[in-house]
């Protein structure tokens, strides 16, 4: 009996170290997993950005040379650069003021001393109306309208942030609200596939808000984490449109009060100066509290970002670096900046170092 026993407690603690054995082997699949989905994310911003660091960046680290002296005609470069790099006149004008007050100030006089500061400078406009981001984990389930023109992404981009939620371990519902065309819904439907993520469609013609009713029913039911809405982008019809994303929310509220916990405005950032325009008639209709700025990849206007967090104090939440299902980031301005402004050499330092 008492060999059995003994026999008995052998065969456990190998059980239990070839337990500890798979359960440290999971953690270190995992840990290299989420390490490479990191370093994927940041060799995909980096190609992103390239064209907008070759028209901002490149552009201003030659002009802010070593030794070269820091006067009036400095100062023109500079501002012409931010200017045709998209970051709007307003925007370049605060950032020119700063420059200049900081040479006064400091009695600079070396151009490259300017290069980390044009840099800091950038890096808070950017962080500015961000400390109101709520998390959405204690309000279920979290609604985000999405809103935005046609053609600016918003339906890529709901595909897209349903694969980052449920990524994170969210239980997404996806309703499709832009019911102006079929294809609209065709369309978010086969995105929903990609994601693996359920959607609320009726046929085209059908009341949007009725859409959006019958989804947070549903997200009530299931007891989802987060509701995605798309919308129509009519803005040519601005009456039609706030008439019709008010009734969508309105009808919500009757649901869930707090419906639509958050709007978020898309944007393209290839129409650069552009997307300021609709982002002033849009905050005009709905109320945006985030924005979602699409397609950095293939346009030199990134530095449009920079105008539109600074005019408008709204936080940029995500941005689009592709077409794939992937390439929608969830935007920090420390790694934005910290990657546009990555110099040549340190790019490749990154690069080696990820192989
Ligand atoms: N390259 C690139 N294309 C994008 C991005 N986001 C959206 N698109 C493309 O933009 C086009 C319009 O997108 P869609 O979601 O239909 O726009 P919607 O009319 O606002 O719903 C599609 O061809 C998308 O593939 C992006 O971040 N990068
Ligand atoms: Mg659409």
């Amino acid at each position: 009996m008492a060999l059995f026993d003994k026999f008995k407690e052998k065969v456990s603690t190998a059980k239990e170290k070839v337990a500890d054995k798979m359960a440290e082997t999971r953690e270190k699949v995992s840990t290299a997993v989420s390490n490479t989905k990191e370093k994927l994310k940041f060799t995909r911003l980096r190609e992103g950005l390239t064209k907008t660091r070759t028209n901002l960046v490149n552009r201003l680290a030659g002009v802010l040379l070593p030794g070269r002296k820091i006067d009036e005609a400095l100062i023109s470069e500079i501002e012409e650069i931010l200017i045709t790099a998209d970051i709007g006149v307003k925007t370049t004008n605060a950032l020119i003021t700063a420059v200049r007050t900081r040479v006064r100030k400091e009695g600079l006089d070396n151009a490259a001393e300017l290069y980390d500061f044009i840099k800091q400078e950038i890096l808070v406009i950017l962080q500015q109306g961000r400390e109101g981001i709520k998390p959405f984990d204690e309000n279920k389930p979290f609604v985000i309208m999405v809103v935005g023109v046609n053609g600016v992404g918003k339906t890529t981009s709901i595909g897209k942030l349903a694969a980052n939620f449920k990524d994170d371990g969210k239980n997404v519902l996806i309703g499709a609200a832009d019911t102006f065309r079929a294809a609209a819904t065709e369309q978010l439907e086969v995105w929903a596939e990609r994601a693996e993520v359920p959607i609320i469609t009726q046929q085209q013609g059908a009341d949007p808000a009725a859409v959006a009713f019958d989804t947070l029913q549903a997200a009530l039911a299931r007891d989802a984490d987060c509701v995605l809405i798309d919308t129509a982008g009519r803005l040519h019809n601005k009456t039609g449109l706030m008439a019709e994303l008010e009734k969508i929310g309105r009808v919500m509220k009757k649901l869930k009060p707090s419906a639509p916990d958050e709007v978020w405005l898309v944007l393209d950032a290839t129409t650069g100066q552009n997307a300021i325009q609709q982002a002033k008639e849009f905050t005009k209709v709905a109320p945006v509290t985030g924005l979602v700025l699409t397609k950095l990849d293939g346009t030199a206007k990134g530095g449009v970002v920079i105008a539109i967090a600074n005019e408008f104090k709204i936080p940029v939440r995500y941005i689009g670096v592709g077409e794939k299902i992937g390439d929608l980031q969830e935007f920090n301005p420390t790694e934005f900046v910290n990657v546009l402004f990555e110099t040549e050499g340190e790019a490749s330092e990154a690069v080696g170092q990820e192989s």
